[in-house]
């Protein structure tokens, strides 16, 4: 299977997070959106949307959408629970995810962190920052149920729904946001960081997690 991604791109290392932990080898190709690889006609065919990840199986099928890579890689693995309620859980908070939590954080990281091309105080941002703080403490809510354990949608092991919440809110720092306020997800971040096949999010360096530099 082959992965599309970007070097930063928190959406595509979820994926590569999930193949980590399942010890599926993942050919990668990794554009540039400054280069404008991702308008080109040969992705645009895999992409109408120009976004990555897409993911493309070996017989030449492709997806889009990182939570509908998630759900594909994860049937039949422990990452997405057999049963029929459990599964229902782990969808909600991808829903969640996409619906309230990726896109203000991601908003957030791209303007004040990687471009820096907005002010702090600029309305967009100043909304953005709510709506972060307010994704996040919902999940912080979530994880307080449990205690120490917890996982997000799941009583007793992760699962594709802690995949999904985790790259964002590990990067929140870039777009301004302490996580020190909320006391249950930083552990939570660190339980993932310590599961066997964990990705950093530039292979072999941890420490760059929070790069806003690409790398040559
Ligand atoms: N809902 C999509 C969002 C994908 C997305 O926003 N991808 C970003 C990179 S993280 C992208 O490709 N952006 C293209 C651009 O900014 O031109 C998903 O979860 O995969």
């Amino acid at each position: 299977m082959h992965l599309y991604d970007t070097q930063r791109s928190g959406n595509a290392w979820k994926v590569r997070l999930l193949a980590g932990f399942l010890g599926v080898a993942l050919e990668r190709t990794t554009l540039s959106i400054d280069k404008g690889d991702l308008r080109k006609p040969s992705f645009l065919a895999r992409s109408p949307l120009a976004q990555v990840p897409v993911l493309e199986l070996d017989d030449g099928r492709t997806l889009s959408e990182s939570i509908a890579i998630l759900f594909y890689l994860a049937q039949g693995t422990p990452w997405l629970p057999a049963d029929r309620f459990a599964q229902a859980r782990v969808l909600t908070w991808l829903s969640f995810e996409q619906a309230l939590h990726m896109r203000p954080l991601a908003q957030l990281r791209l303007h004040l962190g990687l471009r820096r091309d907005k002010n702090p105080d600029d309305p967009d941002m100043t909304a953005c920052l709510a709506e972060a703080h307010e994704a996040l403490r919902l999940l912080d809510q979530r994880l307080a149920r449990q205690g120490e354990w917890a996982w997000i949608a799941t009583d007793d092991a992760p699962s594709i729904a802690d995949i999904a919440l985790y790259p964002y809110t590990r990067m929140a720092p870039l777009g301004g946001i302490e996580l020190g306020p909320y006391p249950q997800i930083l552990p939570w971040l660190r339980r993932i960081e310590e599961l066997p096949g964990y990705q950093p999010l530039f292979p072999g360096h941890p420490e760059l997690n929070l790069s806003t530099v690409e790398r040559p």
